[in-house]
């Protein structure tokens, strides 16, 4: 998959745009107004204090075609980006949940398993009726009370393709944007770094008569730096980064502090990601989090302590905050 690098001589389509660009050349999503007013109204319903987080989670997809019969995916199941939901209400945050539709969402992620069917949980109660096996009683019931005590402070907006991501996280966070410190924003969706532009795809079906496909994608706009700098300057950012060599995380993850300006990158391997994760943050060394196998096999989540710790730097941020304009 070849991306495209910004050259004088280079054909128009293959150039990196600017993301405003991004903007005027491809389609917002159905969903768009929707969740402008939902979002609007659950941020006024949360009064002036309570702490805010945009958990983003799950793959984009990009189609190949504009009536869209195939596209490019990555793995992602949601499984961060929903058990951090869950974390975060637990603390007390109000959340909203942008999340790739048909992927995990907090409290029933233990139930969308693919292995796993819903009638696998049930069984016939012998009055005409279903009822829970007694072996999932116990798990069930206690999801199911922490969803219903939790739902008036959880508000999920559902994306697919990346574009629709994209106008979705710049809509919300414009929204967001005003509530300042006492917000933070926790991008851990698998957001695609190549696409097909609108007007170079192909309209209809692509067909296969042809022969081999050869796909062209270029760079998907930075949009992080727009985001910390114009549209959510005071809230507090915590982006991700996913490698599969060990030797480029690093140096990656601190990269990303430095050309965006943001408060913390949460570095993490493909194959360890359940495990071990890094914090990594400017001017201070990376800060390991990990469990043990044991802990894992206990139904003990990674997303606890990352969420736990990065609440706590957070609160840091918005007492900062406020000691700053008490002071001023
Ligand atoms: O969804 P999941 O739990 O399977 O994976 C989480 C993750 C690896 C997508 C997330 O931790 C992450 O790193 N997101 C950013 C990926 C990127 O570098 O774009």
């Amino acid at each position: 998959m070849g991306a495209a690098v910004e050259t004088p001589s280079m054909p128009e389509e293959c150039r990196v745009i600017d993301p405003d660009t991004y903007f005027d050349h491809n389609r917002p999503p159905a969903n768009l107004q929707w969740a402008h007013d939902a979002v609007a109204a659950f941020v006024g319903r949360q009064g002036s204090s309570r702490p805010i987080v945009l958990v983003t989670s799950g793959g984009t997809t990009v189609p190949l075609e504009n009536n869209t019969v195939r596209f490019v995916d990555n793995f992602s199941a949601g499984t961060r980006g929903s058990a951090s939901a869950e974390q975060f209400l637990e603390l007390g945050y109000a959340v909203l949940f942008l999340y790739r539709e048909q992927s995990l969402q907090p409290f029933s992620r233990q139930y969308s398993q693919r292995s796993e069917c819903i009638f696998d949980y049930l069984r016939p109660d012998g009055h005409g009726g279903v009822s829970v096996k007694a072996e999932y009683t116990a798990k069930m019931l206690d999801g199911l009370t922490k969803y219903e005590k939790y739902k008036p402070q959880l508000l999920q907006v559902a994306f697919t393709t990346l574009s629709d991501y994209l106008f979705l996280l710049r809509e919300i966070t414009l929204i967001l944007a005003p509530t300042g410190a006492r917000t933070m924003l926790y991008l851990a969706a698998a957001v695609s770094d190549f696409f097909i532009p609108s007007h170079s795809m192909a309209e209809h079906k692509i067909q296969s008569g042809a022969g081999a496909l050869t796909l062209r994608m270029n760079q998907v706009p930075k949009f992080l730096r727009p985001l910390v700098k114009n549209w959510a300057p005071s809230c507090f950012v915590v982006s991700f980064k996913l490698e599969t060599d060990p030797e480029l995380l690093a140096p990656k993850a601190k990269h990303a502090l430095e050309k965006y300006g943001h408060h913390v990158v949460v570095a993490n391997l493909l194959n360890t990601r359940k495990w071990q994760v890094w914090l990594v943050t400017r001017g201070q060394d990376p800060c390991l989090l990990q469990i043990s196998q044991e802990q894992l096999l206990q139904g003990h989540d990674i997303e606890q302590d990352i969420v736990a710790e990065l609440a706590r730097r957070h609160r840091e941020y918005t007492s900062a905050g406020a000691l700053a304009n008490a002071s001023a």
